[in-house]
């Protein structure tokens, strides 16, 4: 049995997961770069080694120096997060290599879903539906054009090594399709060190939905419903939402098999995710499958009342699954919003910085899963997301009016926040209609990036002012002198109302 774990990560997927260990009783183990001595994840751990410089290349993705800490700290266990080692083949081969436990799937099942050609092979010889495109490398160009005219445009060329947008190309007309593929292949190479590149017919429009599936080492896979992805911009994801506007409950149902089907395919064991594009007749297509815990994962736990990381911990002590399909129900509804440290009105920079003060959202049905506090200097070197606001209620519309208080009450000053941004996309119509796509945001930009009429704020600061007019009225209608020796301000967001000496009147 996993004793003690060492998670290979930083922010607040570190402690997101060492939460799960401590009320697992399991001992917890930080790893951190030169930039990282004062974040919550190295606080929080019962023991933190320092691992090398800012620059990740030079601390978090040296699979030897994490090796290292595991052996010295004797932690039986590694847990990746996401991103950084989490989907690294040969870090998990590592792992086993030196007897310690890979808190993930085989590396097998990670080799063959991080090749998007070899994934798109399996599962057509699974029976799960893909894209209609090529199944092999591109030759010549002659052959190529047949090939594309054959699958008919528009088309999308995408790097075999790739996923998550990079080196992709769309290609309308014939004409255009070699140099877009000579293009995609020069990118592809220098982004993944491999210029396989491969055809597929353009979506228009699609919607990004992806299946959690759970598998243990007994066989046995379920998978725990959808989550709506498709509010994002530069396919960075900024609000997911679980149940999908989009579902039916017959959909659902096949697609949680097609999802379970796929990961039986690779023998899957650990949290993984089948991602699927659904077109507007509702047709789904095959995607990707992330072979790691992911960072939406929280609202699947919410709705579906399962901790996903003591999940993935059971399964890799070896026990079978907790949960039989039939166990599996949704409850209620979730949106997460991720919580950046970014300017939205300067082409959103990221905006590193101290932060001067934070005060986090509470009250029923509100989760806060995050890693910075007062004071705390958030580094340039890694992602800006912050933390990421979910919330929970019986159904869509009181999730979505329940986020708006949570963004609300989400102060935090000293950086620059996309905390307006998020917010104004819970204005537009068609976000609380549910109408949405992977578009929606450049779709809607202009909207998203004016200010709204009379902001919130706007109203809370004349509510301060009549509040503070009405006081003073007070004192100059009972004819007195009054002492005021209060340095507080009425607010503590604003120095508004700051008071001190003698007032006559
Ligand atoms: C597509 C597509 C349309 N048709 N493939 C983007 C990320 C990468 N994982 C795959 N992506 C897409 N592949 C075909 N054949 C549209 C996208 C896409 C997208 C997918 C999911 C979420 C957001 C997206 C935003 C733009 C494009």
């Amino acid at each position: 049995m996993i004793k003690k774990i060492l998670v290979a990560n930083r922010g607040e997927i570190a402690v997101r997961v060492m939460r799960s260990s401590r009320e697992m009783g399991i001992k917890t183990v930080a790893v951190y770069s030169e930039a990282d001595r004062t974040s919550r994840h190295v606080s929080y751990a019962d023991e933190a080694y320092l691992i090398g410089p800012a620059s990740s290349n030079e601390s978090y993705l040296v699979i030897d120096k994490i090796i290292d800490v595991a052996k010295r700290s004797g932690s039986d266990a590694i847990h990746p997060g996401y991103g950084f080692l989490s989907e690294n083949a040969d870090f998990a081969e590592r792992c086993i290599k030196e007897g310690i436990i890979f808190i993930g799937p085989e590396p097998e099942s990670i080799r063959a879903m991080g090749d998007k050609i070899t994934s798109r092979q399996r599962m057509i010889k699974a029976g799960v539906p893909v894209v209609p495109g090529t199944a092999e490398k591109i030759s010549t160009e002659k052959k190529t054009i047949d090939v594309a005219k054959k699958i008919g445009y528009p088309i999308m060329v995408k790097a075999s090594a790739g996923g998550g947008g990079k080196g992709m190309r769309l290609v309308r007309k014939a004409e255009n399709l070699w140099e877009a593929i000579v293009a995609a292949r020069s990118e592809a190479l220098s982004s993944f060190g491999d210029e396989t590149v491969y055809m597929e017919k353009y979506i228009e429009s699609p919607h990004h939905i992806e299946f959690q599936v759970l598998g243990d080492q007994h066989g046995n896979i379920i998978h725990l419903c959808e989550r709506e992805c498709s509010i994002q911009r530069r396919h960075q994801k900024l609000i997911e939402e679980t149940p999908s506007p989009l579902m039916t409950e017959k959909l659902r149902k096949e697609m949680g098999k097609v999802a379970v089907k796929a990961a039986k395919s690779v023998n899957y064991i650990g949290a993984g995710t089948i991602e699927f594009l659904v077109d507007n007749n509702l047709k789904y297509y095959f995607l990707e499958m992330n072979t790691r815990l992911q960072v939406e994962h929280p609202i699947t736990e919410q709705v579906i009342r399962i901790d996903i990381v003591k999940e993935q911990i059971d399964i890799a002590n070896g026990k079978k699954l907790n949960y039989k399909q039939t166990d599996i129900i949704q409850r209620g509804h979730a949106i997460e919003c991720r919580i950046c440290a970014e300017d939205p009105l300067n082409n959103f920079t990221p905006s590193a910085g101290v932060i001067k003060h934070i005060t986090e959202p509470l009250g029923l049905g509100v989760r806060v899963d995050s890693y910075v506090y007062d004071g705390y200097e958030i580094p340039i070197y890694y992602d800006p997301m912050i933390s990421k606001l979910i919330a929970w209620a019986t159904d869509r519309k009181y999730a979505i009016e329940r986020m708006k208080r949570v963004l609300y009450e989400y102060k935090i000053t000293g950086i620059k926040t996309n905390i307006g941004f998020l917010r104004r996309i819970l204005d537009s119509q068609d976000f609380t209609e549910g109408k949405y796509d992977t578009h929606f945001i450049e779709k809607e930009l202009d909207f998203l990036l004016k200010p709204a009429k009379v902001s919130k704020k706007m109203t809370e600061d004349v509510a301060i002012i009549a509040a503070y007019i009405d006081y003073m009225l007070t004192i100059e209608e009972s004819g007195q002198t009054v002492t005021i020796n209060d340095n507080r301000a009425i607010n503590k967001w604003k120095d508004f109302g700051k008071q001190k000496g003698v007032l006559r009147i």
